[in-house]
């Protein structure tokens, strides 16, 4: 596994060996750096940055820290390496040897896995393009272009594939990753939360908490591939999402933390006075959960899926964990219990496990989320504060699957539209809301060490840096 971080694309695939493709990805390049230009992150070009470059995907090689002028990063392809006889997991395919190109019959939906995957990634840089000018600390600002970076790293592991793979179908995928825009009304990206806003920071740590943790569950199952480059490729994109999903946890957390601070100070719950000090208010701060959970939900798709169910037989998708589950690996037999809304109620039925790979995930995802809330919890229970956090019913809020048709509360009552109407603002953010958060963030708080008023300070800085480490230098 030798890396080519000379090469104009930085890379452990060989490329050099390559020329056609080679070729075919230096043309896709100047398209990604003027996409990048015009949807990456705004003002970001003459910084000097901080970040985690990739030199190796060794387990000790792949976080080497420098300061990098962030147009000048020099996104790779990087696979993990291959696992010596490695056969395939799952599926009418269980125990073949894994394929290193794609058979003939799988190619469509294949090749729509991996555009599916691809388009959330440049969906969120576009999502995240104007935070920087608002972040709330200069370590925040380096983390949020990390994860930018990063982002934009994915799209090149899934535009590999697609050069590498795919022909002429796949190049014209490539193209059409950077003419989908999150939000564009004629030329949206292809899942619902990514056309969503992310207009402030607490939107973005949200994001990061729930919609990157999509990314996790979703990567995992595709890391567990018999197309063995795209099991790689996701493996190594796995290594990255943890420090996405950090972002999101611990900006939480240092959200509740200055909260509390706030409430024992003024030695009082009132949102208001809560609020009047610079801080969120707690009951905003579930009304943001609400929503981030129930737009997240989304994404694992329609509770029973044939098209799940065609993916896991054909060996294409798995589940999260796959070896460690303790069954056959091919469903055929098996059951799932499921949750659906039918004939107006919520009901939970068993189904057949193959259809259910979506709704397995999906609950998988749910326990991860749970474990996150029990922990910004702890941190009300240390404070003394009777508050808790919860996520809301799964068939709350829901655009995707039965619940779709379903108005239900939080704590999973089905109600009627009218009443929804009537309620819906006590448990999702509203225009208030949105503008008293906004209203926090006018400005970047640029300082080496200094933090907003509505966040605590991490607990460390990245790398073993101080906190007040010029993370930015902006020149
Ligand atoms: N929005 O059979 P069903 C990440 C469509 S996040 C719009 O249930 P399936 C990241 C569906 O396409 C990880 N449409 O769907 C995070 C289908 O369309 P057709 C992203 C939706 O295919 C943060 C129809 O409804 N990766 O990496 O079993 C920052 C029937 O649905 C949605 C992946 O998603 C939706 N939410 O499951 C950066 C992995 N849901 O056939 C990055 C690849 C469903 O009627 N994707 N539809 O035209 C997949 O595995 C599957 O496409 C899905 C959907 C799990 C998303
Ligand atoms: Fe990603
Ligand atoms: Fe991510």
């Amino acid at each position: 596994m030798s890396i080519d971080l000379n090469a104009r694309i930085p890379n452990n695939v060989d490329l050099a060996d390559d020329r056609r493709l080679r070729r075919a990805l230096e043309s896709w390049q100047p398209s990604f750096l003027s996409w990048w230009k015009d949807l990456g992150p705004e003002g970001s070009i003459d910084y000097d940055v901080y970040l985690r470059t990739a030199i190796s995907v060794e387990a000790d090689g792949w976080a080497n820290f420098d300061f990098v002028k962030m147009p000048e990063y020099r996104w790779g392809i990087f696979l993990a390496p291959p696992e010596e006889g490695r056969t395939i997991p799952f599926g009418e395919h269980k125990g073949e040897r894994v394929w290193n190109e794609v058979p003939g019959e799988y190619r469509a939906p294949l090749r729509r896995l991996i555009v599916t995957q691809g388009d959330t990634e440049p969906a969120s840089v576009e999502q995240q393009r104007l935070l920087g000018l608002t972040a709330p600390s200069m370590y925040d600002l380096r983390n949020l272009f990390q994860v930018n970076i990063e982002e934009g790293r994915h799209l090149w592991a899934m535009v590999y594939l697609l050069h590498a793979y795919f022909g002429r179908d796949g190049r014209d995928e490539a193209e059409s990753m950077l003419e989908r825009h999150s939000g564009d009304p004629d030329k949206p990206r292809i899942l619902g939360a990514f056309n969503e806003e992310t207009p402030d920071w607490l939107s973005y740590y949200m994001f990061t908490f729930f919609t990157d943790r999509d990314g996790k569950f979703q990567l995992s199952s595709l890391a567990e591939s018999g197309f063995d480059p795209l099991a790689r490729t996701c493996r190594f994109m796995l290594t990255e999402e943890g420090h996405h999903m950090f972002i999101g946890t611990t900006g939480i957390a240092r959200v509740i933390t200055r909260t509390c601070e706030v409430m024992k100070e003024l030695k009082t719950e009132d949102p208001e006075k809560i609020r009047a000090a610079g801080a969120i208010d707690l009951a905003t701060l579930q009304r943001y959960i609400n929503f981030h959970f129930s737009v997240s939900l989304d994404l694992f798709g329609n509770e029973l899926s044939t098209n799940a169910a065609n993916y896991y037989t054909a060996g294409l998708k798995g589940r999260y964990e796959e070896s460690k589950i303790d069954d056959d690996h091919q469903l055929n037999n098996d059951i799932y219990k499921v949750i659906l809304f039918e004939d107006e109620k919520i009901k939970q039925s068993d189904q057949n496990a193959l259809l259910a790979v979506n709704e397995r995930l999906r609950d998988d995802y749910i326990a991860d989320c749970q474990a996150g809330v029990d922990r910004w919890n702890k941190i009300l229970k240390r404070n003394k504060t009777d508050y808790r956090f919860s996520l809301p019913h799964r068939g709350f809020n829901r655009s995707i699957g039965t619940f779709s048709d379903a108005k239900i509360t939080t704590d999973g009552q089905v109600i009627s539209g009218v009443d929804w109407s009537k309620r819906s603002r006590d448990w999702l953010p509203t225009r208030e809301d949105r503008e008293f958060v906004r209203s926090l963030m006018t400005k970047a708080v640029i300082e080496p060490g200094k933090f907003a008023s509505w966040v605590a300070p991490p607990g460390r800085g990245i790398n073993g840096q101080p906190l007040d480490f010029e993370y930015v230098r902006f020149h």
